[in-house]
């Protein structure tokens, strides 16, 4: 289609088909709104889609990091792994898509370049890199967190002879490592869940550290048949349950402070996390106050470092492995891993700090840093993260009112109202981003909570006759300044981490996700809801 024809006229287009934007299809439809689903990706899954590399694995358990909404797909629909790998979960999310006939609406390898708000029609001209045009009275973006990669930042990788891959746009054919020697970037959730993987493959392992950071261990396990039909036959107790959770997924949570308890009886409680509770996110649950009082954070911080020491042969390695003091627990997202830490006790795997000692470039033969120093390789892969957040956003050209851009707007953070919408951008909607429990949650459960919302705003608004739903000004101050209050309680703010922008030179430095918890938010907005959508214009 040229941009010369008429553009598609929709009620609403959707950007983005990874769990968001295929619930919000289906809801929409259900409704009987029309959508079209707009994805960049030459497939259907979003972040489980591009983030294929060896050891992928989401960190919220499978059991409900999967969708809710209907019964006959949570008892048909069997889970392996209490932590399911990438593949199950795109098959998962391809599954839904064919089950409730999502495709037809689905439009793939259809990067969205503009959205334009026209004042007159109270319409988006929504635009793709092909030119395709979608004219909708509304536009939802469903663009995930974490779908803009951070791009290597050395200079020299044009003259490198070997290979290189980024974590998240990984090759769908695999990585053939044999014989490799392999140096790998980034010690977050990817670098730490690939390192192991890598280890076992290549010739050998380069571990490029500049923050250590911490990881607890999965403890991960197939799901026994008898362990899912019990899940099964209470499906709707463990959802129910999930809501009451401070992210949406129940992790068992201790009501005590790391502080009025025992030596002894501390160390019991961290032992029975990192192990006998069956390990990852609980650590953060092991007390009540490790995100808000340093000196408990300490202690959580103090037993992961006993446990690396204890497990890390090499004493100068099992140092480096470390997270500093000034990096609270838990404040950078905390890696789940498998074996990470034992990795480093193989002959093949080295780890380098290049907080001293920076790389700085990639030469024909591998990598060098700051003081010389060459590092022979033939792969080189960038586990650096990505422009989180608000990076997929302000990729595309979103104008409002006036033609004023949301990169514009977004120049020192992002600003909306619950999350949900922005003010000067009417019938404008994002999920699960910034301003909302989002990252901080089970990201499907957040998800199914805005989709849900907002598909009910959305009947209710046609039911008044109104064509305009607008965040006020008033409105979207007030949350911006309780976001920020909020997340100052905790230890969070104090880290470098993707929450905060800090992970990228020059974004500004706000901590985007609303951290307190997913049952107040839920109030917070069913309570605007209730209250004919407090701080918003519908007309
Ligand atoms: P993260 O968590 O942002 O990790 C990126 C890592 O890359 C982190 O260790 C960075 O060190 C490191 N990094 C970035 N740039 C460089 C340079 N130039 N040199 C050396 N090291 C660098 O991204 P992930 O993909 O691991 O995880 C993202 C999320 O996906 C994760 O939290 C889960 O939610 C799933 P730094 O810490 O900034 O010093």
């Amino acid at each position: 289609m040229s941009n010369t024809h008429p553009p598609v006229e929709l009620d609403a287009v959707i950007v983005g088909a990874g769990f968001a934007g295929i619930y919000q299809l289906y809801s929409l439809r259900r409704i009987g709104l029309s959508a079209r689903v707009l994805e960049a990706g030459e497939g259907v899954g979003g972040t489980w889609f591009w983030n294929r590399y060896p050891g992928a694995r989401c960190d919220v358990e499978s059991l409900d990091y999967s969708y809710s909404f209907s019964e006959e797909l949570q008892q048909e629909w069997d889970w392996k792994e209490r932590y399911a790998p990438q593949p199950d979960i795109l098959r998962y999310i391809n599954h839904v898509v064919d089950r409730f006939d999502l495709r037809r609406d689905i439009q793939l390898n259809a990067r969205v370049t503009s959205a334009i708000f026209d004042e007159t029609l109270d319409r988006w001209l929504v635009t793709t890199e092909g030119g395709d045009r979608f004219s909708a009275r509304y536009c939802i973006m469903a663009t995930g967190c974490l779908s803009i990669p951070q791009a290597p930042t050395f200079s020299g990788l044009d003259v490198f002879k070997g290979r290189w891959y980024h974590s998240a746009n990984w090759p769908h054919e695999g990585v053939d490592f044999s014989g490799q020697r392999v140096g790998l970037i980034g010690t977050g959730s990817s670098g730490v869940q690939m390192t192991p993987e890598i280890a076992q493959r290549a010739k050998h392992l380069t571990v490029f550290q500049r923050t250590a950071n911490y990881s607890v261990p999965a403890q991960n396990e197939p799901i026994t048949p008898e362990q899912l039909a019990e899940v099964k036959a209470n499906y709707g107790a463990r959802r129910e349950r999930a809501l009451e959770t401070h992210t949406g997924h129940f992790l068992i949570a201790n009501d005590k402070s790391a502080m009025e308890v025992s030596e002894e009886e501390r160390r019991k409680e961290f032992e029975f996390r990192w192990k006998g509770a069956g390990g990852g996110f609980r650590m953060l649950r092991a007390f009540n106050d490790l995100m808000v009082n340093k000196q408990s954070n300490d202690k959580a911080a103090e037993f992961v470092r006993s446990k690396i020491r204890a497990t890390v042969k090499d004493p100068a390695t099992a140092e480096l492995l470390c997270p500093k003091e000034d990096l609270p627990f838990g404040t950078k997202r905390l890696c789940v891993d498998t074996d990470y830490y034992q990795t480093f006790n193989r002959d093949n795997v080295a780890l380098v700090d290049v907080k001293t000692d920076p790389l700085v470039e990639a030469t024909p033969g591998g990598l060098r840093t700051q003081s010389g120093q060459e590092y022979p390789l033939d792969i080189i892969v960038f586990a650096t993260g990505f422009d989180a957040m608000t990076g997929a956003l302000k990729s595309i050209d979103v104008r409002g009112v006036g033609g004023q851009h949301l990169r514009d707007k977004w120049e020192h953070g992002p600003r909306t109202y619950l999350g949900l919408a922005v003010a000067g951008f009417p019938n404008l909607f994002i999920l699960a981003g910034p301003g909302s429990p989002s990252v901080l949650s089970n990201m499907v459960h957040s998800i199914e909570l805005h989709v849900n919302w907002l598909t009910q705003c959305l009947q209710d608004a046609r039911a008044k006759g109104a064509r305009r739903i607008e965040a006020q000004q008033q409105a979207e101050d007030g949350w911006v300044q309780h976001v920020n209050e909020v997340a100052d309680r905790t230890l969070y703010p104090t880290a470098n981490s993707w929450y905060m922008g800090s992970n990228m030179p020059g974004k500004p430095r706000v901590f985007m996700p609303y951290v307190a918890g997913v049952p107040a938010y839920r109030k917070i907005v069913n309570e605007v809801a209730a209250d004919g959508y407090r701080g918003f214009e519908m007309a």
